[in-house]
């Protein structure tokens, strides 16, 4: 197929690759025993399949879409036997994919006419918006861009100096306050500076655990807001960010937070080292929202910018 005949670097492949060993190896033992015993793909197969996409953490719905793809296929072509099952796979997901207009950058990069970009990012505790902003910074600064980071995750101290290690670790600014300071005014300060710097990726940290939901939505809708004094069109990316890790768990989260608030991306981190990377087949398909990052790993060159052609073919491969 030709589609699968484009060129990505290697060494993004190559980590890509290792990133979903874990997932690839659960899903293809679940298949073979979905076909076992099997050589035309019937109703069993079919029932089968379903089970394996759902235990997947696929999820239901686009599992069923894929399903019915399949059965569309089967109708049409008679016979299908079970040893075409992966490639007839690979293509029905990849098809299904490719009817949304999104997940199809290939690069790190950010609009010429937004300057400074800034990029506002969000979700809950733990699921690694921290080290994502450090490696969004590295590749921003690879790329030839001028990158100020803001700590506005004020609520432990702990957080405000790990941003500081990321910085360091890269080489950028960052703008910090006290433990405890309100965040909003950090935002500001951190657009301030980055206007005063002429940088060209402003990207803001913030907290995801405060006392209630209600509170850090409110939180969040304040930094917005203040931001917006500085630069009237900030934040122009609010990235939310999910723990692949956590399957099904990642999903119910990027529903809550798009209905509380606005995003206009995601990354899905932690993909390496989980047997539940088939959630981004789902998330992708679900969402109007792109992913736009992916997780592979707790190193600075781990994240990559996802693309559902070289993501459908490293899964299938
Ligand atoms: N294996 C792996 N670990 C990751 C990845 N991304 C983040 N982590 C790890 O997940 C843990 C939490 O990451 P943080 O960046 O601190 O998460 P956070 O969302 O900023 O957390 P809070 O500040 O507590 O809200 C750290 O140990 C990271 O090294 C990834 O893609 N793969
Ligand atoms: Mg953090």
């Amino acid at each position: 197929m030709s589609l699968f005949k484009r060129i990505f670097s290697k060494e993004k492949k190559e980590t890509l690759d290792k990133g979903l060993e874990k997932t690839k190896s659960s899903f293809f033992s679940k298949l073979s025993k979905a076909v076992a015993g099997k050589t035309k793909v019937d109703d069993d197969v079919l029932d089968n399949l379903e089970e394996v996409l759902v235990s997947s953490d696929v999820g239901v719905e686009t599992t069923l879409k894929v399903i019915e793809r399949i059965e569309e296929r089967v109708a049409k072509d008679k016979y299908l036997g079970t040893e075409e099952l992966n490639s007839i796979l690979r293509e029905e997901i990849a098809g299904l994919l490719a009817e949304t207009n999104v997940g199809n950058d290939t690069d790190f990069c950010i609009p010429a006419n937004k300057k400074p970009y800034v990029i506002m990012v969000v979700g809950v505790n733990g699921v690694g918006k921290t080290t994502t902003i450090g490696k969004l910074a590295a590749q921003f600064t690879k790329t030839g861009k001028k990158v100020v980071l803001g700590a506005a995750d004020t609520f432990r101290a702990a957080a405000i100096d790990q941003l500081q290690v990321w910085a360091d670790r890269v080489g950028v600014p960052i703008v910090r306050q006290e433990m405890g300071s309100d965040p909003a005014s950090v935002a500001y300060d951190t657009l301030k500076s980055g206007v005063a710097q002429d940088a060209d990726v402003i990207i803001i940290d913030t907290a995801g655990r405060l006392h209630n939901k209600v509170n850090l939505m409110n939180e969040l809708t304040k930094i917005k807001r203040v931001m917006q004094k500085v630069v009237a069109d900030a934040p122009h990316d609010v990235l939310l960010v999910l723990d692949g890790s956590t399957g099904q768990n990642a999903f119910e989260q990027a529903k809550q937070f798009t209905k509380a608030t606005e995003v206009t991306s995601l990354a899905v981190t932690k993909l390496d080292g989980t047997a539940k990377g088939g959630v981004v087949i789902g998330i992708s398909d679900q969402f109007q929202i792109p992913v736009k990052y992916i997780g592979v790993g707790e190193g600075i060159d781990d994240l990559q910018v996802f693309n559902k052609i070289e993501f459908v073919d490293s899964f299938f491969k």
